[in-house]
């Protein structure tokens, strides 16, 4: 499944099968909202009249693709409409489907890699409860059945239970936990972490960081801190900044993206909790709009539950 570059090994076809079958049963909220709702408009329908287009643009508005790509698609839309190359309207969803999953292609962020005998490095942030923890957890159980040495390092210390929980994931996954007590200062953690690591020769270390703070420190702050220290300490890493996303937030989540990456820099955004949600069309704006990739998508609270995101798989389980 994961690789440790995020390189996809390739299923074979009956696991691919079984595979797309939980994805598309993951994303069955947004199947059923937005192809369910198109079906529905196109059901009976001989002609594209303007009725049919403003009644369209609404579904595609309130699937949370966006409005920009909204907008985009209904104009594309109008131009093959002049251009005689659409008539019936059930041809529509095929030409959605198809510019939607041209915009799902994002180009990959340039990132380092690490050096000959040092760990690979991944510094994980996101708001609160946005699922830094469940994800981190899932992913260190796929770096460990692929073999590799796996380090979880608390640096969320604001709240006891945030350590426990990452404890309690590296036991279930196999892997290290390093950890100190609540209220230490997480770039120390982070330091002292890394040490052990070298050390250890650890192949994955996976940062957990704060979602919010007690403290008056600003959250961005304390986070470049981190990144600092451990540029200091490991020059080159963290090697990947995996930005945790909810897609139950919708368009909000974009934002978010856009105050990270500024502060910080990702290079991977990892979609969780779109198993309990229609707003699944979020994945589109995030792509368009972004220009960082999806490297994950979390479809369920269970350590098998987050897959690498494959823009045909995605298309395939909303519209197929
Ligand atoms: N359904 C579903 N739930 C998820 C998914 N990922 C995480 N969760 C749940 O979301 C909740 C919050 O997850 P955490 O991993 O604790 O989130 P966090 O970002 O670490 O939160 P803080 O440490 O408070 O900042 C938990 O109940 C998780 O089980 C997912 O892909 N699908
Ligand atoms: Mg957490």
């Amino acid at each position: 499944m994961l690789n440790i570059y995020g390189k996809k090994d390739t299923p074979s076809p009956s696991e691919h099968r079984g595979l797309f079958q939980r994805l598309r049963q993951g994303l069955s909220k947004t199947r059923h909202t937005l192809t369910g709702r198109l079906d529905r408009l196109f059901l009976g329908k001989k002609e594209i009249t303007a009725d049919l287009l403003e009644e369209l643009e609404e579904i595609l508005f309130t699937s949370d693709i966006g409005v920009a790509t909204t907008g985009e698609l209904i104009d594309l839309l109008k131009e093959k409409l002049a251009r005689k190359e659409l008539k019936e309207p059930e041809i529509i969803k095929t030409v959605l489907r198809d510019h939607i999953l041209s915009f799902l292609k994002a180009p990959s962020v340039e990132h380092a890699l690490p050096a000959h005998g040092e760990p690979l490095v991944i510094m994980v942030i996101g708001v609160n409860g946005v699922g830094k923890t469940t994800t981190i957890g899932k992913a260190a159980h796929s770096f460990v059945l692929q073999g590799k040495e796996v380090m979880l390092v608390a640096a969320d210390t604001f709240r006891a239970a945030a350590v426990e929980q990452l404890a309690i994931w590296g036991e279930r996954a196999g892997a290290d936990v390093v950890k100190q007590g609540t209220g230490a200062d997480p770039s120390a953690v982070v330091y002292d972490a890394l040490t052990a690591a070298l050390s250890r020769q650890t192949d994955v270390v996976l940062i957990d960081t704060a979602g919010r703070l007690h403290t008056k420190v600003n959250l961005m702050e304390e986070l470049q801190k981190i990144r600092r220290v451990t540029d200091q300490k490991l020059p080159g890493a963290p090697h990947e900044v995996w930005l945790i996303l909810d897609a139950t937030t919708g368009q909000n989540a974009i934002s978010q993206a856009e105050i990270f990456n500024n502060a910080i820099g990702v290079t991977s955004i990892i979609l969780t909790k779109l198993d309990g949600t229609a707003k699944g069309g979020i994945v589109v704006g995030i792509s368009k709009q972004l220009g960082i990739p999806i490297k994950y998508i979390g479809i369920g609270e269970k350590v098998d539950d987050l897959r690498p995101f494959n823009a045909k798989d995605f298309i395939g389980a909303i519209f197929d």
